[in-house]
């Protein structure tokens, strides 16, 4: 197995590559990222390539000359950052995917593809949001997503290329900050908390969005590449999820650990009406059933783990 990924400097890419190595073996994971690396010590670099995923030519002479296998798609725009560049969201999200699998095809590999809950939209059921329902999103990354979706089912029945998916819920991660999402506010709550034990949030009180914390995001990867095909009766993508909460739940467990901790709110119009589009709570039988999937924190195991390791690394 040798194992490509894209966007590996974001933020699941750079917890999700480690973790890869651990696994596979460091010389069997291959870093690319459309920014360069530099910042990075060389101790952490792994064989790293910048690469555009768009420029299908680069792509198609890494995976041929590291003689790719699997590959983990990451590269792609965030819902907000989306909404502002809708053109070039877009592009990337989509052009990207096409020449991801089409180099799958032509090189036999296998392909994870994370879509998300924005793949859903206002006339989605919002609550126990089943795996299979209805999919009318109106944000442009809603739409990638969905087109995204189909586009990787389109090539597992077309040509048999081993697609996959899930559909993360905003990712809490206490390694690297998320860019340009909705649901960015719950890991930046966290540093506030500590750093200032208050925080104005963009998102209403009780605005409710399905969240899950990084480690779980990993095994979710990992454990559906992972799990056996012939029980797999879905692909692109699966529910998943691992809690929901509001800004005000959150603040409470908050409070738990840092008691003098107060939220305010400074709402951002163009990031409410994206949460208020999509659903409050997944149900997530079909990813339980097929490939096992049995998330490992609730909210409460999350804060206390998010604080004790900011506060420990001084953040
Ligand atoms: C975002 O907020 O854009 C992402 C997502 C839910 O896909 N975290």
């Amino acid at each position: 197995m040798k194992i490509l990924i894209t966007g590996s400097l974001g933020q699941l890419g750079s917890e999700l590559a480690p973790a890869l190595m651990k696994r596979y073996g460091e010389n069997n994971v291959v870093l690319t990222d459309i920014k360069s690396i530099e910042e990075k010590p060389q101790s952490e670099q792994g064989l790293f390539f910048q690469l555009d995923c768009r420029d299908s030519q680069k792509l198609f002479e890494i995976v041929s000359k590291e003689k790719i296998t699997r590959i983990y798609h990451l590269a792609a725009l965030l819902s907000a950052v989306a909404e502002s560049r809708p053109q070039e969201a877009w592009d990337i999200n989509i052009n990207g995917l096409y020449s991801i699998l089409e180099v799958a095809r032509v090189h036999g590999c296998s392909v994870f593809t994370p879509s998300s809950i924005a793949a859903f939209g206002p006339n989605t059921p919002k609550d126990y949001t089943p795996q299979d329902t209805i999919q009318q999103p109106t944000s442009m990354y809603g739409v990638t997503k969905v087109a995204g979706e189909l586009l990787c089912n389109y090539y597992f029945h077309k040509y048999g290329v081993d697609t996959r998916g899930v559909r993360y819920p905003g990712i809490i991660s206490n390694v690297t900050m998320p860019g340009g999402g909705t649901t960015d506010y719950a890991v930046e709550i966290y540093y506030e908390a500590i750093k200032k034990k208050r925080y104005t949030c963009f998102l209403g009180g009780d605005t409710y969005l399905d969240m899950i914390y990084m480690p779980d995001a990993i095994k979710a990867a990992i454990d559906l590449m992972e799990a056996n095909p012939a029980k797999l009766r879905h692909r692109n993508a699966f529910n998943v999820s691992a809690m929901s909460f509001s800004p005000e739940d959150l603040s409470a467990y908050i409070r738990k650990y840092i008691p003098q901790f107060e939220i305010s709110y400074n709402i951002d119009p163009v990031r409410q009406a994206l949460a208020n589009s999509w659903p409050n709570m997944l149900e997530d039988y079909a990813a339980r059933v097929e490939w096992g999937w049995d998330p490992e924190y609730d909210i409460d195991a999350m804060t206390s783990d998010m604080l004790e390791v900011l506060k420990n690394r001084g953040a």
